[in-house]
């Protein structure tokens, strides 16, 4: 048991750069992070790796690597909550208080919420993979290059989920493997959303369901996957007014989510079970010394690294003006990005805030797929997620958006 300046909750994508920026502030050991994984993913790169342009090891690295060396790595996991007096306790036992606290804790798969899709991604013959686990993604490659012909259903469920473009960037570079492998006449795509709408922002949506389209996938919407019949090969989903059976060859799942049961169960969250921050100031709305950033966060923006990036000046900048007892000093507009990956070479790079009106950082119509936004995707973007973001020097494009403008290369932004 020890006490600490500051206490990271969780050492994924948001909680190593808060780490990082505060181990450099604070100094040697007044930063502690509580995380139980050995390995840091980055997961942006899982549906690369589900279409064979990665390897599964390009994007893990020994969490003791990423973490800021200044700071003090507990292995452990926290298991309860009591902010009331600025404290948390261990899987292990250990109590640990703190002045400050950030969480960022992230999300996590509830597999369990569709019955028999345990069962399924672990059997290997099965068909069904998902690219949402390191431990399931690279059978999404291996279900494509055995595919002979059929069915080939893809899945979003009736839940919020983090890049809510991975379930459709799957079906594109599937749709893709299979014409350049001679497959795609043999085989039928069908997407099948639980949600309402393709994508949270209008704009974007009405050019991927086009895209979609175009690419001959049948798209259902209002269908929420719900079970998985391993042994007829057939996939269960339910609307409003019914339920429908579909067969399948080969199948990509995206699980339901939520946050995880020890945050849900605290009183840190809303109704929904996300931390209750205030969404400008990523502030929580009752503990002053508590923020939440990334995933975990109730913020109405969707749920990515690159919204991650917007907000890690956001929280640096208000929580130390919290530290100095000063006026928070920066807002968060709900900068979020999407790179929509399309297939083997293209992208479309969607970017928006709470508006969800496209708020675009390069001066070209980034809602065309381009091969040079795939190359930013699949290339610079690890680059930087590395060397910067982890590091604490990434606070999203922004500074790139506004020195394009200022050089002149104007374009309407916020478009309708
Ligand atoms: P995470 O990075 O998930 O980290 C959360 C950490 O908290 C984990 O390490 C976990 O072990 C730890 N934790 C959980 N519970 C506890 C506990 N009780 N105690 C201690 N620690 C705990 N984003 C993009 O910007 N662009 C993309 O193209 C993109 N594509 C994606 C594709 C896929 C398939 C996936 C899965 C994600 C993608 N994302 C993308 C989303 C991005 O990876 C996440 O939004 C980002 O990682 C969020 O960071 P986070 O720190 O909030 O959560
Ligand atoms: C981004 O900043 C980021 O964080 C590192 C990502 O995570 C991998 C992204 O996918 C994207 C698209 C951005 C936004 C950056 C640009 C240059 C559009």
């Amino acid at each position: 048991s020890h006490s600490c300046k500051l206490l990271v909750v969780g050492g994924g994508a948001a909680g190593c750069s808060m780490a990082a920026k505060f181990t450099s502030k604070l100094g040697k050991g007044q930063v502690s992070i509580v995380e139980p994984t050995d390995d840091h993913y980055y997961q942006p790169m899982f549906t690369l790796i589900g279409g064979g342009m990665k390897k599964l090891s390009d994007s893990r690295r020994p969490m003791k690597s990423v973490l800021p060396s200044g700071a003090t790595w507990v292995k452990d996991k926290i298991v309860s909550f009591d902010p009331e007096n600025n404290r948390v306790r261990t899987q292990a036992g250990s109590e640990i208080s703190y002045e400050y606290m950030i969480v960022a804790s992230g999300i996590q798969m509830y597999y369990d919420r569709v019955k028999g899709l345990q069962e399924a991604l672990d059997q290997p013959d099965s068909g069904v993979s998902t690219n949402y686990s390191p431990q399931y993604v690279e059978k999404t490659l291996r279900n494509l290059q055995h595919f002979q012909s059929g069915p080939v259903l893809y899945t979003f469920p009736a839940t919020p989920i983090k890049c809510g473009g991975a379930p459709m960037k799957a079906v594109l570079i599937g749709d893709e493997y299979l014409r350049k492998h001679k497959k795609r006449d043999a085989a039928k795509l069908t997407y099948c959303t639980g949600m309402g709408v393709l994508f949270p922002s209008p704009f974007y949506a009405e050019k991927i369901h086009d895209i979609l389209i175009g690419r001959g996938v049948d798209v259902h919407k209002g269908k929420a996957l719900v079970e998985i019949d391993l042994a007829n090969k057939e996939a269960v989903f339910k609307s409003e007014d019914k339920t429908e059976r579909l067969p399948y060859a080969i199948m990509h799942v995206t699980p339901p989510m939520g946050p995880v049961p020890e945050l849900a169960t605290s009183r840190l969250v809303d109704q929904s079970g996300y931390v209750n921050v205030d969404k400008a100031t990523l502030q929580h709305v009752k503990y002053s010394n508590v923020f939440a950033i990334g995933d975990c966060s109730n913020l109405p923006t969707s749920k990515t690294a690159a919204a991650v990036a917007g907000q890690c000046k956001v929280v640096y900048d208000n929580l130390s003006a919290v530290m100095k007892n000063r006026a928070l000093p920066h807002e968060y507009n709900g900068y979020t990005s999407c790179p929509l990956v399309t297939g083997y070479s293209k992208c479309v790079m969607a970017e928006f805030d709470y508006t969800l009106k496209p708020l675009e950082t390069f001066p070209v119509d980034q809602s065309k797929e381009r091969s040079l936004m795939f190359q930013m995707k699949k290339q610079v973007m690890p680059f930087l997620y590395w060397n910067l973001m982890l590091r604490g020097y990434w606070n999203g494009p922004g500074v790139f958006r506004q020195m394009f403008h200022l050089g002149g290369l104007v374009k309407q932004q916020n478009r309708e």
